[in-house]
């Protein structure tokens, strides 16, 4: 599930480009920089790639009642600041006068505070000399001769979609692996930040991992900033998710810390973040899933952005739990959030300017899930989450349109992070005669917040359209209340580059229609597989048209390679001899889908591994990657359609690409 996609790294560029990053990084640090960013940062390639993202608690339909209570901000008072006045004023004059943020009263204090080192040195001295199963992140691995043990874990796995009997075999208080990048280390935030509420909903959660969940909140949270940890209980059965567990935190004599709300029906994932927050009484709201693990300082990176301007939403990066091992470890080194027009979530990559400091927060148009940390007031003056959001679905997309459109921002914090054990095998809930939830919530999404754009969603979905969004009065007058900006300007601003990764007209093929074999004489074939499998050759469509398959291909403008109207594509991730080609989801970034059509040769050459796409001789079998050799007709192949004027420029233009 997790293989891990490498996004090719094109030294030379890189080396040049270090350079003048640099550069400009020693004008930014002398003339424009102020604060704690004390690291000098060479930019880093793409990040490793494109992980599916956070999965879905599932849950019954019917409306959580109540809404949020907007609070009204007040205006930051600049008089008593003379100076910071004028030049304000000066600015004003200068270019139209942008909304004023608001800032409310409670964050004011924030203003003049000065910087400190948060890091929890001792702590971090204790934990190296801990030592068991699964401690510094470390995976634990069942044996596999042991029948009884096989069983139990199988059980386990399928109520949960992850391990739970390793869980059981690893501390509540288990250390962590540091994966922050080592400048993180050096940072100073803040010596005072807003308090904090973490929100964990859960539904059917396996208590070590959830307790595990809560556990390591507080041990790598300063006493002073965790307000308070509010488990959502989402109408679960297993028994000790009853009494037994608030039985638990009185033991532990944490009860004054950790506390459970719970619904009185299923409620959903949405409606049970919303009845958290409700309950909530810190200054900052942290969503995360109940099946997480912080690491080592998460909390000052997260808040200091908030403390600085109350209308900034900050998400952690999300790191990796195994879902069979509980092994820690790092998912990529940033990307920015987005999506495609089917309303897939996608990733972009870093900007120049974003890669210059590898610690310092970085604009994301869209989180990626359920992990972030914003003000109380910010979330409810946004009117919270759309109460009509059904289950899960499109509210991520809905946060952070408004967030962005309504005059905030939001920003991924490198050095704050937190693990996330991502279900893998099994789906253990199922969503029971709902319908089409999916497609109302993207409907209210879309009707609210994305104007003449919704039609592209549309045309993408038509389902979406079809779908009946009910009553919107709600959201809609929040972004009247708030006089949020246009869709198109998110569009512009924001998600800029979005248009050109995942457009919504496909640009025009490089080569298309069927890729015959020279040596079989057959047609590359994809079969209808999915993300993650293998494919080989079949007669070709054209040779015989009552043979079916699917050979109708085509080469990208991003030099990828999938089937028609699919947005799958051919991936190669080891480069040993005989390497599997595989379809993976398509993310526009090159590296493993990465191909070069050498027309002369009629190779299709994969840069990342160095090798060409070959096939047997006779056609039968998977794909494979083999060592280029002009004369061997195996790893030949032939375009029904090759439009050689546009391959051409694309190809010389390959190399200039992907540096924003
Ligand atoms: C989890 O629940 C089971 C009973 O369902 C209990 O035996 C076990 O001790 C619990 N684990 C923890 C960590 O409390
Ligand atoms: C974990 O640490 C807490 C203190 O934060 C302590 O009360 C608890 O007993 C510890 N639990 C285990 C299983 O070590
Ligand atoms: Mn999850």
């Amino acid at each position: 599930m997790y293989l891990r996609r490498y996004i090719s790294r094109r030294y030379i560029s890189l080396v040049q480009y270090a350079g003048a990053a640099f550069f400009l990084y020693l004008l930014y640090t002398v003339f424009i920089a102020r604060g704690p960013t004390s690291s000098q940062g060479f930019p880093e390639p793409l990040g490793r790639g494109t992980v599916a993202l956070i999965d879905r608690l599932g849950a019954m339909k019917e409306d959580y009642g109540r809404g949020g209570e907007g609070y009204g901000s007040l205006i930051f008072d600049l008089r008593r600041e003379g100076d910071k006045q004028k030049r304000a004023q000066a600015d004003a004059e200068m270019k139209p006068a942008p909304k004023k943020p608001a800032m409310p009263d409670n964050f004011k204090r924030f203003v003049h505070v000065p910087r400190k080192s948060w890091e929890p040195e001792e702590e971090m001295k204790k934990d190296l000399l801990k030592s068991g199963p699964g401690e510094h992140g470390a995976p634990v691995k069942l044996d596999e001769n042991d029948k009884i043990v096989q069983k139990q874990s199988l059980e386990l796995y399928k109520a949960n979609g992850y391990n739970a009997y390793v869980s059981d075999l690893i501390s509540l208080n288990r250390t962590m692996k540091d994966l922050r990048h080592h400048e993180c280390k050096t940072l100073r935030y803040l010596e005072k930040l807003p308090t904090v509420s973490v929100i964990f909903p859960f539904h059917e959660e396996h208590n070590s991992t959830l307790l595990r969940s809560a556990h390591s909140v507080i041990n790598q949270s300063p006493p002073e900033l965790l307000k308070e940890i509010i488990l959502v209980d989402d109408f679960s059965e297993k028994p000790f998710l009853r009494k037994p567990l608030e039985d638990y935190w009185k033991s532990v004599k944490l009860d004054h810390i950790v506390k459970v709300v719970r619904t009185k029906k299923r409620e959903g994932l949405i409606r049970a973040r919303q009845l958290g927050a409700e309950a909530a009484t810190g200054e900052v709201l942290i969503f995360l899933d109940a099946h997480s693990e912080c690491n080592y300082n998460w909390l000052p990176p997260l808040l200091e952005p908030i403390a600085n301007d109350y209308r900034t939403v900050v998400c952690p990066f999300v790191d990796v739990i195994d879902c069979d091992t509980y092994e820690l470890r790092a998912q990529d080194e940033g990307a920015r959030g987005s999506f495609d027009w089917t309303f897939n979530y996608k990733r972009l990559p870093l900007t120049k300017k974003d890669r210059e400091n590898p610690t310092r927060p970085f604009n994301s148009p869209v989180m990626a899930g359920g992990y972030f940390a914003i003000s109380k007031d910010w979330f409810w003056e946004l009117g919270g989450y759309d109460e009509g959001l059904d289950i899960w679905g499109g509210e991520q997309y809905e946060l952070s349109f408004k967030v962005w459109q309504c005059h905030g921002r939001m920003v991924d914090a490198p050095c704050s992070r937190v693990a996330h054990i991502y279900r893998c095998k099994y789906m253990p809930f199922k969503n029971a005669g709902m319908g089409d939830f999916v497609s109302r919530n993207y409907k209210r999404v879309a009707e609210v917040w994305m104007d003449e754009h919704a039609e592209t969603l549309y045309k993408k979905r038509p389902g979406v359209r079809q779908a009946d969004a009910g009553d919107l009065t709600r959201m809609k007058a929040v972004r009247q209340k708030l006089q949020c900006k246009s869709f198109d300007w998110f569009m512009k601003e924001i998600a800029f580059d979005q248009d050109r990764y995942y457009p919504a007209v496909d640009p025009p093929a490089s080569a298309s229609g069927e890729l015959r074999h020279a040596a079989s004489n057959k047609c590359l074939d994809t079969q209808f597989k999915s993300s993650g499998q293998r494919f080989g050759l079949r007669k070709c469509v054209s040779d015989d048209a009552n043979g079916g398959g699917e050979q109708n291909l085509r080469l990208t403008r991003w030099h990828d390679i999938r089937p028609k109207d699919r947005n799958v594509c051919f991936d190669v991730s080891t480069s040993v001899d005989k390497a599997p080609v595989v379809l993976f989801d398509c993310h526009s970034m090159k590296g493993n889908q990465l191909w070069k059509l050498r027309d002369k040769d009629n190779q299709l050459f994969h840069p990342v591994s160095h090798m060409c796409l070959a096939a047997a001789a006779d056609g039968s079998g998977e794909l494979y990657m083999k060592t280029c050799d002009v004369g061997d007709n195996t790893q030949q192949w032939h375009w029904q359609v090759i439009d050689a004027d546009l391959l051409n420029k694309r190809q010389s233009e390959e190399a200039k690409e992907g540096d924003l």
